[in-house]
């Protein structure tokens, strides 16, 4: 990195010199200049003389009005201010420092710290915002109670919320009134929230498992009252299954979620009052999809689990985000699973892992999960952290087995209740739990890049014994160029040749490079079935042939498997016909038969079955190869889709009419099954060319009284060069324009679609009334869509796609840099495309960088990309 930045690292961690304990803020709220008192009780943390050590507290962007120490007001050079800290020489052991700062929440773009949203104000600490608020020590290792008062103009800011219980409230004569929050329990300042403005709530109770009554609200603009059941039948669910499963109970008087239009991620589990991207909490049938259903339930849970492993037990140090992350998004998984189709979300997950995490551990930002250096953390809320930290935590599930993980859990959360730790006692309270030795297993944090693992077998028939032979490996990752062994979980199950399981569910540890593994008294050579369910996230290469993959595709006990060995038969054919190779036409007959059998078979779960008949995405595809086209990755997957299509258009239909819904449309998650399958069949229709069927979609999506329907018919109109297409877009926009969460829809739609013209369409889009650079989800509806869900459209091979957006990221950087270094991952995937390509990449990185002002956010991101 050769501009002037600061890299963090690891190894440089070192206690802080002062504590606070005791925070008493005080915020006279207005959008355009917002006064913050702050009353901090310090205390030296070093053995030493008074004054040894300088005390530097955060601040960015403050203006500071006055300070004093032990009530004397301060004035230079009694204190230094820096560009980002505020200094104090020589500072007592124990004291009270008391702030005046300024800010200006109206003008605040970046989305972090206190800003404004749709007339509301908020706030976004994690992982370092608080020092836009007031001066502190920024860092998850200094825990402190906090008491809140906010000051605000009683008709523009009615509700007036922070963390903890409410203490007291009253009115001024002055139009103003104010209310003291208490939050007993002591905490980083990443988690500290406010809101204040003029919302509607929801509210419900929770009655404990020890009997204590929770108040439960939803805050929400009171045009959404009608779209928080789903979010709150979330919540409780969310709080009995974490009693049910990890003995974690609430611990608050009260716990209040408040949804805002503006907001740079998901959502932000501060203590007691969670803010969400409001796409993470309004739902109603004729808005929400089915999938929208989904991930709000699992969205409100993730929060709901960080108040234990987050709140009360939280990091250390940024290095240890996945300590939280990682072990919540686990617990979120866990729970959906729980909730519904275990083995339907097994495979999104899955997916979703290798769609995301696996380009990133392949790519020039691969990092481990506990990195070791970085320069924004911003930059560092990745797949990494989040969805194989996930996996890191499974393993130890699988490993300890359900009950030995919750020996582990109970003791992590009992030892470190309060405390700021690292991923290191998350391993130790584990290991010592169970008495188990994970010294090797440890590499899983500190190791990155997917690890691949070849296997081979060898049957015996006279002496009945089978072989199986496991050779792992890791390629080099920036940093890292040679790895040690991962101690790496393989469940495995062998099959005879009628499909009946010879052997299943061993747990195989492969710890050497190089490991076999004998089976004794099998009768016949077995088909083996490989890392069933995944437990482990590693690319696991055996040769299976087309006839064996469309026998475990049919036959393997284990459903991940079944639909694993799906999609590696269509991607083999996928990727042979892209290359021309004659053998791909014969395969694709085994594909075409393959899925004619599940077509006609019992169908048990709608859901399952969708994903079993679902091609693998192109950017996976993309990644199983080097010197890719993508564009002839998305020629060779049409070609085998409007195979199957033709082939089979008969039982595409049949489907369709099965799996339609009569009367109004049920919001469970069977019916939920049966429209992904119908919705699925009516793609694979759709790519036939067909008048009547094109009449058909139109008619689902006039007719259909849900979005899942509706927008399922529109996308595949949008898909396609017919005049329906336009009349569809524009009556949906027409019908829903007032709605920000079906407007976005209505972008990504456009922007996500393969026709010809689709860049041009998109940049038009950028001119329309509704779209706003401002507002992240509008900016990941069009920009994102089209960059990150586009393959053939943003690599057109002009390179139009690349500048666009290049452009973009040179516009929203100045207003919103994590955003923008966000937006910016798909030009960070460059090193498996062919080579014009690359150079065409590598171009847009160079202008970008050449930038005057980039941000920390943007300048590392694109800077390890070109190196
Ligand atoms: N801790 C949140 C994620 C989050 C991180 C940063 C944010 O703003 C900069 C907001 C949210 C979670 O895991 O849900
Ligand atoms: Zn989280």
């Amino acid at each position: 990195m050769s501009k002037e930045v600061n890299v963090i690292r690891l190894e440089d961690y070192t206690p802080p010199d002062y504590l606070i304990d005791e925070v008493d803020l005080h915020f006279d709220l207005d959008p355009e200049q917002t006064l913050v008192r702050s009353r901090l009780t310090m205390r030296a943390n070093f053995d030493g003389a008074e004054g040894a050590r300088p005390l530097r507290l955060d601040g960015r962007e403050l203006e500071l009005r006055s300070v004093r120490l032990n009530g004397r007001e301060l004035s230079p050079p009694q204190y230094r201010l820096e560009e980002e800290a505020f200094v104090l020489p020589r500072p007592p052991r124990e004291f009270v420092l008391e702030f005046e700062t300024l800010i200006h929440p109206r003008g605040n773009t970046s989305l972090e710290g206190l800003y404004e949203s749709g007339g509301n104000l908020c706030t976004q600490c994690e992982a370092e915002g608080f020092r836009k608020i007031t001066y502190y020590l920024d860092r998850p290792d200094v825990m402190a109670r906090f008491t809140t008062t906010l000051v605000a103009d009683r008709h523009d800011f009615p509700v007036l919320l922070s963390n903890g219980n409410p203490e007291a409230h009253g009115e001024r004569e002055d139009g103003r009134h104010w209310v003291r929050w208490r939050d007993p329990f002591p905490k980083p300042c990443y988690l500290f929230a406010l809101v204040a403005g003029d919302l509607a709530h929801v509210e419900d109770r929770f009655t404990t498992c020890s009997g204590r009554e929770v108040t439960l609200r939803l805050h929400v603009e009171r045009h959404n009252l009608h779209k928080c059941a789903h979010a709150m039948r979330s919540l409780k669910r969310a709080m009995a299954w974490d009693e049910r499963v990890y003995g974690r109970e609430y611990d608050l008087d009260i716990y209040q979620i408040v949804a805002v239009d503006d907001f740079n991620m998901g959502a932000m589990e501060n203590k007691g009052l969670n803010l969400f991207n409001s796409k993470f909490v309004l739902a109603s049938p004729e808005t929400a999809t089915d999938s929208d259903y989904e991930h709000i339930e699992g969205v409100v849970a993730h929060e709901y689990f960080h108040n234990w492993s987050g709140n009360r037990v939280t990091c250390r140090d940024w290095f240890q985000l996945s300590l939280k992350e990682g072990f919540t998004v686990f617990r979120d998984q866990q729970f959906s699973a729980d909730m519904g189709s275990a083995a339907v979300k097994r495979i999104d997950d899955v997916d979703r892992l290798r769609r995301y995490q696996f380009p990133e551990d392949a790519g020039p930002l691969a990092h481990p999960v506990r990195p070791d250096s970085y320069v924004e953390i911003n930059n560092f809320y990745t797949a990494t952290v989040y969805e194989k930290g996930a996996e890191v935590v499974r393993m130890i599930h699988r490993l300890l087995g359900p009950e030995g993980f919750r020996r582990g859990s109970d003791l992590y959360f009992e030892r470190h209740d309060g405390q700021a730790v690292t991923v290191e006692e998350f391993v130790r309270a584990m290991e010592e739990a169970n008495g188990v030795d994970l010294t090797q297993f440890r590499r899983w944090y500190s190791q990155a890049g997917t690890p691949r693992i070849e296997a081979s077998d060898h049957y015996d028939a006279a002496a009945q014994r089978y072989t199986l032979t496991l050779r792992q490996s890791c390629p080099p990752t920036p940093g890292q160029p040679r790895k040690l062994p991962f101690h790496i979980p393989v469940e495995e199950g062998l099959l005879d040749p009628s499909g009946k399981e010879l052997h299943g569910g061993t747990l195989l540890e492969l710890r050497e490079p190089e490991q076999s593994f004998h089976f004794e008294g099998v009768p016949r050579r077995p088909l083996p079935s490989l890392l069933r369910g995944f437990t482990a996230p590693v690319i696991l290469e055996y040769p299976y042939d087309e006839a064996q993959l469309a026998f475990l595709m049919a036959h393997d006990g284990d459903p991940f498997n079944r639909w694993d060995a799906a999609q590696r038969l269509a991607s083999g054919i996928i990727l042979r016909l892209m290359e021309n190779r004659a053998e791909g036409e014969e395969y694709l007959e085994q594909l075409v038969e393959a899925v004619r059998k599940v077509q006609t078979g019992p169908v048990t779960d709608p859901a399952f079955t969708a994903r079993l008949l679902t091609l693998p995405g192109e950017e996976w595809l993309a990644g199983q190869g080097e010197e890719v086209d993508p564009v002839a990755i998305h020629r060779a997957r049409e070609r085998v889709r409007r195979t199957l299509a033709q082939r089979l258009r008969g039982g595409w239909a049949a489907l369709y009419e099965a799996h339609r819904e009569s009367g109004p449309c049920r919001l469970d998650a069977e019916a939920a099954g049966h429209r992904s399958l119908k919705n699925l069949s009516l793609g694979y229709l759709m790519a036939l060319e067909d008048e009547e069927v094109r009449r058909g979609c139109l008619e689902q999506f006039t007719g259909s009284d849900n979005m899942t329907d509706t927008l399922a018919a529109l996308r595949l109109l949008a898909d396609c060069d017919c005049p329906q297409r336009q009349p569809a877009l524009d009556a949906f926009y027409g019908q829903w324009c007032e709605d920000p969460l079906v407007v976005d829809k209505w972008f990504s739609i456009q922007a996500a679609s393969s026709l010809p013209d689709t860049l041009e369409r998109v940049q038009a889009l950028l001119r329309h009334p509704a779209f706003n650079l401002r507002n992240p989800n509008r900016v990941r509806a069009l920009i994102g869509a089209f960059s990150q869900g586009n393959p053939v459209n943003f690599h057109r091979p002009d390179g139009a796609g690349y500048r666009f957006l290049a452009d973009r990221l040179l516009e929203l950087d100045p207003l919103n840099p994590q955003v923008a270094a966000r937006l910016a991952t798909p030009l960070t995937r460059w090193r498996h495309l062919e080579a014009r390509r690359r150079e065409l990449i590598r171009a847009e990185l160079e202008r970008i960088l050449s930038a005057a002002r980039l941000s920390k956010d943007l300048y590392e991101v694109v800077s390890k990309s070109l190196a």
